[in-house]
């Protein structure tokens, strides 16, 4: 089957910026918005347990982007990037005033009937949706700071699944406390002015065709990363398909070997 490519591999002419961002744009049709479970949410089509896993599942996302934009910002040598990039961590930790996005994801378990603690307890993480998170957090804190940025430009195609799901949950989905749906309407606005400043970045930074496609590739490594999280969900709440499902009913899960409070060895 045909790899799909987004610049002829021998191109050695690079695409003007308004080409590149249209490049950029194009990965759009990649996007998570177009899954199957997504496509299924956005009809009314899931149960609550489908629904409370799916947030339980992306709390441990939410959780991870304050560490990836500090990784980010560990990585970054300029003060007047860093000013602009760190108020993302703000957004999702909180600062004064606000609460912050990770607490509004935690009303957002709560509206669904999850308890602050159950997403907290990272309980209900699948093996999948945990390794595709990790990936993209090990990537941020190991790439060059100008590529973990260029990683975050799926928000590009953010706004749509937050506006969608503003659009859909209360008509589908109306047991849901409406309290939950702070979270998406906070991101309306905080997505579209982070990826101003991760397009600001591209733009500036890729002027070859070979790093233009680079930025191509670490977005679609990204859409992957996405997609692969619903597919986990897929498989356990769509399929009935849980891990060790062949060998118990029972949850099988670790708390993270990242936040064992008591290691066995201390680095
Ligand atoms: O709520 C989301 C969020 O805060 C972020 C940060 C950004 C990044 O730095 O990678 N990506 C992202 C996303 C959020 N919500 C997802 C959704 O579908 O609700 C989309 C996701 C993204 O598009 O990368």
């Amino acid at each position: 089957m045909a790899q799909m490519t987004d610049l002829p591999r021998a191109s050695v002419t690079p695409l003007s910026p308004a080409a590149f961002r249209e490049a950029l744009m194009q990965k759009g049709r990649f996007y998570h918005l177009h899954h199957p479970f997504q496509q299924a949410m956005a009809n009314g089509e899931l149960n609550r347990a489908q629904l409370q896993g799916w947030v339980a599942n992306r709390f441990y996302y939410q959780r991870m982007i304050p560490q990836k934009d500090a990784a980010l910002l560990a990585n970054c040598p300029d003060a007047a990037t860093r000013r602009r990039w760190v108020q993302r961590l703000l957004d999702h930790d909180g600062c004064e005033g606000d609460d912050g996005g990770i607490d509004a994801w935690l009303a957002l378990g709560e509206a669904v009937g999850l308890s602050r603690e159950a997403l907290l307890s990272e309980e209900a993480v699948l093996p999948g949706v945990r390794f595709a998170v990790d990936a993209y957090r090990h990537f941020v804190a190991s790439a060059p700071w100008q590529e973990a940025a260029i990683s975050s430009l799926t928000e590009l195609f953010a706004p749509q699944a937050h506006q969608n799901r503003l659009e859909t949950w209360p008509t589908h989905y109306p047991w849901i406390d409406a309290q939950g749906y702070r979270y998406f309407r906070k991101r309306l606005g905080e997505a579209r002015r982070d990826v101003e400043h991760g397009l600001e970045i591209a733009l500036g930074v890729c002027t070859t065709a070979a790093l233009q496609q680079r930025a191509l590739d670490i977005l679609q490594f990204k859409l992957d990363v996405l997609w692969s999280m619903l597919d986990a969900m897929t498989l356990a709440y769509q399929l009935d398909r849980p891990p060790y499902h062949t060998v118990t009913r029972e949850a099988v899960y670790h708390r993270g070997l990242a936040r064992a409070e008591t290691r066995l060895y201390s680095p």
